[in-house]
């Protein structure tokens, strides 16, 4: 089994932690539940993410790799629940944590330490982590407008995409994510009955760029009448600067925090004269 570099003192959950567990379904009344508390990690409690220091962060994501690597969902999905309980939470804890701990199941998997089957079950767990936060952000406004995000064509990894999704979501736009590996024609198709004036590709594979180029290119002779600005983003460009110029897009940016103000300096300056026409 994967040795880890954490203390064992820092892996084990109080009963602080499940206070805030659905009453009905509580250790005490739920023989699984209680099974998997007694097996989980601890978490240092602070109920209200007040410290989100790197040295905390760090912890946080020592800790959610941790149940990952167990493999523990319960404990995933109770630490996450320990932390995140607004929606200005999610976007600290699917950057700062949840990012960081994927790209540590990546360099393990790469490294030979864990299974393909070790790196799917952690990928899985964190798909429903994921999910089940998401009645936080459900139903916020979405006054700025409808946007598509996608994974682009022949992409698999969906995971930035959908944290890039629940931010902008989180930041009052009118998100329609596609996930992985969307045809471009659908996309294209997708952007013209919604109106939408951004859309955001996320790649995560070098080999996946010429299949944004052709996206791009697709998106662009559509002469759509939104007219669409494209961002991009994703582990594909971190290489070499600029690469993001040669697909066509019209900016790059490196996280969902820096996408957001990318646009919202789009809007600001007026460039975009489209009245967002919302969902509600
Ligand atoms: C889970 C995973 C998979 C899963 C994906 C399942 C799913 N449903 O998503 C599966 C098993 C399918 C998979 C397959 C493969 N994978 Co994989 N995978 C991963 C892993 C472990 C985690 C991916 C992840 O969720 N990351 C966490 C997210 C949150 O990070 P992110 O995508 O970077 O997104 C953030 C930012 O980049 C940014 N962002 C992303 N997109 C956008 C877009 C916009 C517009 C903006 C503003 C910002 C933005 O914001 C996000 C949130 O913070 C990574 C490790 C890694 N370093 O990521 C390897 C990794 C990406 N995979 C890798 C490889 C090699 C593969 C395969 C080729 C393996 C194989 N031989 O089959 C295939 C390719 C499949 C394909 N065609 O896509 C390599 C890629 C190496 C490289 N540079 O080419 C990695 C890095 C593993 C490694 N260390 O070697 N993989």
């Amino acid at each position: 089994m994967l040795e880890l570099s954490l203390k064992r003192s820092e892996l084990s959950v109080n009963a602080a932690s499940t206070k805030n567990l659905n009453p009905d379904c509580s250790p005490d009344t739920d023989p699984h539940l209680a099974l998997a508390v007694a097996g989980a990690p601890e978490v240092p409690v602070d109920n209200d993410m007040q410290d989100t220091s790197g040295a905390a962060l760090h912890a946080y994501t020592q800790e959610y790799l941790a149940a990952l690597l167990k493999p523990d969902t319960q404990a995933a999905i109770r630490l996450t629940g320990v932390h995140v309980k607004t929606p200005a939470q999610i976007e600290v804890w699917w950057e700062q944590v949840i990012q960081p701990a994927m790209y540590a199941i990546g360099d393990l998997w790469a490294l030979g330490k864990i299974s393909v089957g070790q790196e799917h079950l952690a990928t899985a767990i964190t798909q429903r982590v994921i999910s089940i936060y998401y009645p936080l952000i459900l139903n916020l406004p979405r006054p700025k407008g409808p946007m598509v995000i996608t994974a682009s064509p022949g992409e698999f990894h969906e995971i930035g995409p959908r944290i890039v999704a629940d931010i902008f979501e989180v930041h009052g736009w009118d998100v329609y994510y596609t996930g992985a590996n969307t045809p471009a024609t659908t996309i294209v198709e997708l952007i013209q009955s919604i109106e939408a004036r951004f859309l955001c590709i996320s790649t995560t594979l070098g080999s996946s760029l010429p299949a944004v180029s052709a996206l791009i290119s697709q998106v662009r002779s559509a002469n759509l009448p939104s007219q669409p600005k494209i961002l991009v983003g994703g582990q594909a460009y971190n290489e070499v600067p600029d690469l993001w110029r040669q697909v066509g897009a019209d900016h790059f940016a490196l996280s969902a925090y820096e996408g957001i103000a990318y646009i919202e300096a789009q809007l600001a300056t007026g460039l975009d004269p489209l009245q967002p026409p919302g969902r509600g």
